[in-house]
């Protein structure tokens, strides 16, 4: 059984932290029933939802990806970069202690778990403006001991590591070429997001299906023509606050 955790919209969402995007007007009800259908199209891909409340002080508290990853043999919390959001990971510790043995990145390090792509025993980090040097060192050490490799890589204008490329199976992934060079992807297939479409780079495969934004169609039949079934839902509203649909959830 895969389970999808994911917390509820903040009342104070509209105050989240924005990097590479303007500030524009955010209607939390409209991001709150986004959101719900987003949660619903996890459920329909056969997901067991376990739904957190809403943190009302963390404006980004949406966004459980950043707080922690998880692997068959143990979920790493994460220290995430933007002071603000820090104090996600406390109730993310108590939701995830009963399925995975818990390791930790302390104090000076960094990282935001969109920066994590987990490919097999290969472990790519973004360097982004949210994950430090000290972070990969902290994780190889941590994982050294199930086999991983930790891999930096340097990625340009987008928030998050999976902001410019996400898996979409175990031998395919979906990228914007601008953002992350694909010369770290080698072995893979890669389908590249539409140049019209830069920020279609971020799907989330979830049983037979990848949830996806219906904002991005023109990358959508690129995914379609190589055979995957792609179940879109609206998620413009979170966008707004830099998130996307990864973001939104962590899958065990
Ligand atoms: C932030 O800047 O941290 C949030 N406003 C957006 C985080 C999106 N997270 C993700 O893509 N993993």
């Amino acid at each position: 059984m895969t389970v999808a955790i994911t917390r509820e919209v903040s009342s104070r969402f509209s105050e989240c932290e924005l990097t590479h995007i303007d500030r524009t007007p955010i209607d939390v009800n409209v991001a709150r029933a986004q959101h719900h259908e987003y949660v619903n199209s996890l459920a329909a891909l056969g997901c067991q939802i376990v739904e957190l409340p809403a943190e009302t002080d963390l404006p980004d508290s949406v966004f459980v990806e950043d707080t922690a990853f998880i692997l068959p043999e143990v979920a790493v919390i994460t220290r995430p970069g933007a002071d603000s959001r820090k104090p996600e990971t406390e109730s993310i510790i108590h939701a995830l202690s009963p399925y995975r043995p818990l390791v930790h990145v302390t104090d000076p390090a960094t990282v935001d778990g969109g920066d994590v792509l987990v490919l097999g025993k290969n472990i790519y980090v973004g360097l982004s403006t949210r994950s430090t040097a000290s972070a990969l060192e902290q994780l190889q050490n941590l994982l050294n001991n199930y086999g991983y490799t930790i891999i930096g890589a340097e990625m340009q204008d987008c928030l998050h590591l999976k902001t410019a490329v996400t898996r979409v199976d175990d031998k395919t992934l979906l990228i914007n070429k601008n953002w992350v060079a694909p010369s770290y992807f080698k072995g893979y297939e890669l389908i590249e997001v539409d140049p019209a479409e830069p920020f279609a780079a971020n799907c989330l495969p979830v049983g037979d299906g990848i949830i996806y934004p219906t904002t991005f169609p023109k990358t959508k039949q690129r995914l379609e023509e190589k055979g995957f079934m792609v179940s879109t839902v609206n998620v413009d509203e979170l966008a707004k606050a830099e998130g996307a649909v990864t973001c939104c959830s962590l899958i065990i």
